[in-house]
């Protein structure tokens, strides 16, 4: 059998220790490993020229971390314009916040085309390519145009939305044709699925998307999680409360995420049932994503301006309501705190799947498990229908679930968290990739397809 071949905006750095926080890298880690394959994509670096650049490579533990250069214009054009200033809002079912430019798009391609044509070098006739997330949806069919023949499957991260919201996007026509490239396109849940297909189906392309439901490593996250909540910053963190329970938020600091809607709601519970004055902390962990893009930088204003009012108006001389945390914590630790966290609290008011809401229930403690409460638009809901599923919208809504939670007795505890954990344990990162892989591989391989006439 062949490589597997990854391709993704960017690579984890192989040799770094830390990882920048992002649910695709984590996901597509514990998927590749112990696989024979390489994973291509941007290095993270910009240099003024990238005219006859060599890709570098670099081999830890099995994995090839095949990596290129992008130019500044490129940088900006492609990735911050295009990709996260356009098609992210837009999957995101943000209609209000597109602003779409002709050379944003003309970058766009240009950097798909600069994948495509280092890649194809690299590659042997019998690997199979798998192409991830919004950054590369033109990719596959640039990989065919310069003659490669492999199998090509797709896997899109986040939500896609109805083509009354995506035909916002003026060339979602050219886009939704060039998938009829890949061999396979996946997307996260059944919902996504349709409404694929709906702009598919409008467009007249004849692809048709299939759920595949990302999971995580729940034993590594489990281990990390009993390792952690003994280190140093495990038994700082538990004595810092002083029996306090404790509400945990760990999300990039995005604008999807619903972090100035879960401030209102936790300010919320704090207004409607004092009891939890005094007796609760929030910790929201937000690490600082794509700071160069205005609209991540005016949220950013917003939760410094909502965190120190809710702080200053529910606070004591001995007592924050609020913990609010801009830098990254070490994945190690953050499995301990979670596993410390009497409530996991997780309100995106949309998401492709949520990575974090598995996280928390795979890291509880079987005897004294804690409670999730989580986004009716996370994609992870209708996986796990034990955890309390609230709207995100309604800061009341939040604040009853935040109360139940705070108060649900042992029994009722356990028994909604058994549920999560059979889920969290039955849909993985690796069985995601495998079923993904599988069918791809059971579809006919493109050497053998008839020749179109
Ligand atoms: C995209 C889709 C989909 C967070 N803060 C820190 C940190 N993290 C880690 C979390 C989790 C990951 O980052 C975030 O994953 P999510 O899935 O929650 O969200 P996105 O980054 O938006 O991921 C998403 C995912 O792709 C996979 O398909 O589920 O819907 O948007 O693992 O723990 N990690 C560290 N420090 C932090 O401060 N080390």
């Amino acid at each position: 059998m062949g490589r597997l071949i990854v391709v993704s905006n960017r690579t984890p750095s192989p040799r770094e220790r830390t990882q920048p926080a992002g649910g695709l890298t984590v996901g597509l880690r514990d998927a590749v490993r112990g696989v024979d394959s390489m994973w291509f994509g941007w290095s993270g670096n910009q240099v003024d020229d990238v005219k006859g650049q060599k890709v570098d490579k670099d081999t830890v533990d099995g994995v090839t971390y095949a990596t290129i250069d992008m130019t500044p214009a490129q940088y900006e054009g492609f990735y911050q314009n295009f990709s996260n200033g356009l098609l992210w809002p837009l999957c995101h079912y943000r209609m209000g916040m597109l602003s779409f430019r002709r050379a944003d798009w003309d970058a766009y391609l240009e950097v798909n085309r600069m994948f495509a044509e280092h890649l194809t070098p690299l590659l042997r006739p019998d690997d199979v390519i798998w192409v991830h997330d919004y950054h590369l949806f033109p990719l596959g069919q640039m990989l065919r145009d310069a003659g490669v023949m492999c199998r090509i499957g797709f896997f899109l991260h986040i939500p896609f939305p109805p083509w009354s919201v995506s035909r916002a996007l003026p060339i979602a026509d050219e886009l939704l044709h060039e998938m009829t490239a890949y061999d396979l396109v996946g997307v996260q849940t059944e919902e996504d699925a349709i409404n694929l297909d709906g702009c598919f189906a409008a467009c007249g392309v004849q692809v048709k998307a299939r759920a595949f439901a990302i999971g995580i490593d729940p034993d590594g996250f489990l281990e990390q999680a009993e390792t952690a909540v003994k280190s140093h910053d495990g038994r700082t963190l538990r004595e810092s409360l002083h029996g306090r329970k404790l509400i945990l938020g760990v999300d990039r600091l995005d604008y999807s995420k619903g972090l100035p809607e879960r401030m209102l709601g936790y300010a919320q519970l704090l207004k409607r049932y004092p009891e939890h004055l005094g007796k609760v902390t929030f910790l929201q962990i937000a690490p600082v994503s794509r700071g160069g893009v205005a609209t991540y930088q005016q949220l950013r204003q917003q939760l410094e301006e909502l965190v120190g009012r809710i702080n200053g108006e529910y606070a004591s001389y001995e007592w924050t309501p609020i913990r609010y945390l801009t830098s990254p914590v070490a994945r190690t630790t953050l499995a301990g705190f979670h596993r410390i966290a009497d409530v996991g609290l997780v309100t995106p008011l949309r998401d492709g799947m949520n990575l974090v809401a598995k996280e928390y229930v795979a890291a509880q403690d079987p005897k004294d498990p804690g409670s999730l409460v989580l986004s009716h638009f996370a994609g992870a809901a209708p996986e796990l229908p034990d955890a309390l599923l609230v709207n995100p919208y309604d800061a009341d809504d939040t604040a009853d679930a935040l109360h139940l939670a705070l108060t649900m007795p042992l029994p009722e505890r356990k028994r909604r968290w058994h549920g999560m954990r059979d889920e969290v344990w039955k849909h993985t990162a690796a069985t995601w990739a495998r079923d993904f892989l599988e069918a791809l591989h059971a579809l006919p391989s493109p050497h053998d397809r008839e020749p179109e006439h």
